[in-house]
């Protein structure tokens, strides 16, 4: 008999991907291909796609992904579709972060209705970063956790949101930087996991790309409604320049914290980006500290990618 169910891609490596699929009130996995249509790169499965699965049970082994449901949202970076939470990972040092890779992934995760929460990292190194990148978001209106893996402070305040926020088919995932510890605070999160983690290199002080897949784990593995988590490979470089991910007229609303302050510069058509703060009212409140500078800086630099792209075509 052919039949067909429904599942979640939980893991895609070289082609073959892993499903958790909900049959007859108990999870099976699968591990299978997809087929042919959905190998090019348009329609490609991601990790946390709602797929559809055809079995074949006269023949073993004949699982193929038919179709992937229709999705809420997909990332290039991390590479994952239907997001519901984003953890952005920052370290307070080792490697020190870049406040706009941050600021550009906060940016692409509202443009796609992904909540974002950040979190700091290793706070037992530097605690002074600490609270100044703390202190910058959440004048954002971000919510933000001080973590460290090491002395534990903060686990427990991450542990008691996962709980809270990531159940009943809930989807979320650890971004940002290679050796920040996202596999580090998810092995303290949950132990089970048992994640692989390395020391970041001391020459150039920056991460090994230990976690080398995008890997969704189910938090209550035997409970159909659990919630999913993932660890997603470190990367430095979200490139404006090459990818799309949207455009100079949505750029603005991917911003929150300068919403206030729409209509209130001096000229109608002002772009927030060279202006006096007598013009600007955006700059003005950032020299107020009302906005964070960086912020304001990230925003700008974003502004003048997406302006010189639009100029070029
Ligand atoms: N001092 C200190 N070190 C930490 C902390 N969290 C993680 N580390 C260390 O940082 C290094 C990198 O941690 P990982 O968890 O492998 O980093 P990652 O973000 O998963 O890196 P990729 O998988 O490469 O993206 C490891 O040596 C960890 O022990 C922390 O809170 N404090
Ligand atoms: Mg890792
Ligand atoms: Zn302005």
């Amino acid at each position: 008999m052919i039949y067909q169910i429904q599942g979640k891609v939980v893991k895609g490596l070289g082609g073959l991907y892993e499903i958790r699929a909900t049959e007859n009130g108990g999870t099976r996995r699968f591990s299978c291909r997809a087929k042919g249509a959905l190998h090019r790169e348009e329609a490609k499965v991601l990790v946390g796609d709602n797929v559809e699965l055809k079995i074949d049970d006269a023949t073993p082994d004949s699982v193929v992904i038919s179709q992937i449901l229709e999705r809420k949202n997909a990332l290039i970076r991390p590479p994952m579709a239907n997001l519901d939470i984003l953890f952005i990972v920052l370290a307070t040092v080792k490697p020190a972060p870049v406040l706009e890779t941050v600021d550009k992934l906060l940016a692409i995760a509202e443009h796609s209705s992904i909540r974002p929460v950040l979190i700091i990292t290793k706070a037992d190194l530097d605690i002074k970063s600490a609270e100044e990148y703390a202190d910058i978001y959440t004048l954002a209106g971000y919510p933000v956790f001080i973590t460290s893996s090491e002395t534990g402070e903060g686990i427990d305040a991450v542990k008691a949101f996962v709980d809270k926020e990531i159940r009943g088919g809930i989807t979320a995932a650890f971004a940002g930087a290679s050796g920040v510890g996202k596999s580090t605070l998810l092995n303290a999160l949950f132990p089970n996991l048992a994640l692989a983690t390395a020391e970041i290199s001391h020459k150039i002080e920056r991460g090994k790309h230990t976690t080398r897949h995008v890997e969704l784990y189910a938090i209550s593995p035997e409970n159909s409604d659990t919630g999913y988590i993932a660890d997603t490979p470190g990367f430095s470089l979200i490139d404006f320049e090459r990818f799309h991910f949207f455009t100079l007229e949505e750029l603005f609303s991917t911003f929150p914290d300068l919403a206030p302050y729409i209509g209130k510069c001096q000229y109608a058509d002002c772009a927030h980006v060279g202006e006096s703060a007598r013009e600007c009212a955006i700059a003005r409140a950032a020299e107020e500290g009302k906005i964070a500078p960086t912020r304001l800086a990230s925003y700008r630099s974003i502004y003048r990618v997406l302006k010189a792209k639009n100029e070029y075509k």
